[in-house]
């Protein structure tokens, strides 16, 4: 699993650390979207960091989405976010805020 994006990059940030809370080993390759735009097309055709190369040669992208995947995937003692409706509503509240932040 490889994660592609410059950690200057709030959102690859997010995702790394993410992983790293997920307990997910994964390699980081520090391609930039600007400096190395063609590198990064031949792993991303729309050119956005983060994204994430799977095992199975699957490449995701955007960190909600990224994150999303591996919350899906996890076992319930796992996953970041709690599963009780208010709960849940105030986690998802507050990541909005992070995200806004
Ligand atoms: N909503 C996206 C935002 C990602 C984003 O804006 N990434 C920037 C780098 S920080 C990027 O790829 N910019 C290149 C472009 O948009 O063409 C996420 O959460 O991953």
């Amino acid at each position: 699993m490889k994660l592609w994006g410059m950690l200057d990059s709030p959102y690859v940030r997010r995702v790394a650390i993410s992983l790293d809370v997920f307990g997910i080993e994964f390699e980081h390759e520090p391609l930039s979207v600007f400096s190395t735009f063609e590198a990064f097309a031949q792993i991303n055709p729309v050119v956005k960091a983060p994204t994430l190369s799977l095992d199975d040669g699957t490449v995701l992208m955007d960190s909600t989405l990224i994150i999303d995947y591996f919350e899906a995937t996890s076992a319930p003692a796992a996953k970041l976010l709690p599963q009780q409706p208010q709960a849940l509503g105030t986690a998802l509240r507050t990541v909005g805020l992070a995200l806004a932040a």
